[in-house]
């Protein structure tokens, strides 16, 4: 007869390599070029100067209700970037940074944002799948293409993005006993921000990390700064080689923060204080990243300018393409064509709805003066009430 403890033969080691004046620890440090990390911070550049002009735009009517991923870019880009182009990338519906890695195009995102199907149709040569709103869904969808890709005798892997909120779903768990039984390669990356929209992280899991969830499930698990792209990368980077060479799963909680609202639609001062907030961009990953290149020279003020310019014309051009696009298409009609063989009135409402907010009724040149308005106050999404509006 015995009472020992188990041993589980795991524990959830911390990582934390780039600190928040942008100094490093020299012995964690992975051996990435600066070339890379330069591409990893333009590219975090670029979704957060995105998600901006789609506030606007939201907020003028031109698009509908997105989730923004400022905060989060860091953990994003340091897990995504430890992928090749064959291998699988499985978003929830914040994950922007990291599909601009993967070479998502902005218009795309946009056209999708506007309430158009065709935004989400992804190219034949793109191991990239689209946004998944259903809350976990996409971490069984991950397992299950790691499982085929290795019946087929491919090595490829796949990586799938949750927030906190979706490991207290019965996905979550259905799909980590699934891949960690079939050795599927995947590598489970949550974004632990903090919040299941209003819902603070303790109240909807009394875990105490959120990557304990899957060394139950026989899983390797490991916790990092999500501010800190290095952490990020090298917790994904060992995850990668472990799935890739020997087909075992694994998990990485990045511990961030979701500076901005849950979607357009929400309100985050109502459940959120000021100076947590505040506390939170102390600790901005895109100005840890930042001072970390200026330190070596491979940033400066000259340099920042450049790259401000080139993404500011970069986004431009895609919401013209957009627009374009939009123009050609036939409307959101499709969007509720295939729900239900007879409509039901709610839905038939929504459709209603889509069609009188349709962004081809704004006329050319409207546009900046309506984003002007939207700056200033005056705004149209408020003014039609914001419960119109899913919430997802
Ligand atoms: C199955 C399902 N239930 C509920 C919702 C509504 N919903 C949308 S996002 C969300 C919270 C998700 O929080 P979390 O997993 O922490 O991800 P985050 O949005 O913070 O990135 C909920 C409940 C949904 N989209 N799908």
């Amino acid at each position: 007869m015995t009472r020992e403890p188990v041993d589980y033969g795991d524990e959830i080691p911390f990582i934390s390599v780039l600190d928040e004046n942008g100094d490093i620890d020299d012995d964690l440090m992975p051996d990435l070029g600066p070339e890379v990390v330069l591409k990893g911070y333009r590219t975090m550049l670029k979704a957060r100067r995105f998600d901006e002009r789609r506030l606007k735009l939201q907020r003028s009517g031109r698009i509908g209700t997105f989730a923004p991923v400022v905060g989060q870019e860091a953990s994003q880009i340091g897990t995504i970037s430890t992928l090749r182009k064959d291998d699988w990338f499985v978003p929830s519906y914040r994950e922007t940074a990291a599909g601009f890695w993967r070479g998502l195009d902005p218009a795309d995102i946009l056209v999708f944002d506007a309430g158009y199907n065709e935004g989400i149709s992804i190219p034949d040569d793109a191991r990239d799948l689209p946004n998944a709103v259903p809350v976990g869904t996409q971490m069984l969808q991950a397992a299950g293409i790691a499982h085929a890709g290795r019946l087929r005798g491919e090595d490829a892997i796949a990586m799938t993005y949750f927030g906190d909120g979706a490991t207290s779903q019965g996905d979550f768990h259905e799909a980590l006993n699934f891949a960690a039984v079939y050795s599927a390669p995947v590598v489970f990356v949550c974004q632990n921000n903090q919040y299941a929209i209003s819902v603070p992280r303790e109240k909807q899991t009394a875990s105490k990390t959120l990557a304990q969830k899957a060394v139950a499930n026989g899983l390797p698990a490991v916790q990092v700064d999500g501010n800190d792209l290095f952490a990020a990368y090298t917790a994904a980077r060992d995850a990668v080689k472990r799935a890739r060479e020997d087909g075992q799963p694994g998990m990485i909680e990045c511990v961030t923060y979701r500076i901005e609202m849950h979607t357009t639609a929400d309100d985050p001062t109502r459940y959120r204080e000021d100076d947590e907030v505040e506390a939170w961009r102390e600790r901005d990953p895109l100005d840890r990243l930042g001072d970390y290149l200026r330190d070596r020279d491979a940033l400066d003020d000259g340099k920042l300018e450049k790259m401000e310019k080139e993404i500011e014309a970069e986004i431009a051009d895609a919401w013209e393409r957009a627009e374009a696009r939009i123009e050609e298409l036939e409307g959101t009609d499709p969007m509720f064509a295939h729900i239900y063989a007879e409509p039901t009135q709610e839905l038939e409402r929504q459709r209603k709805a889509m069609a009188r907010r349709a962004p081809q009724e704004v006329h050319a040149g409207e546009d900046s003066e309506a984003e002007e308005d939207a700056e200033n106050g005056k705004d149209e999404d408020q003014v039609e009430g914001d419960g119109e509006k899913d919430d997802g």
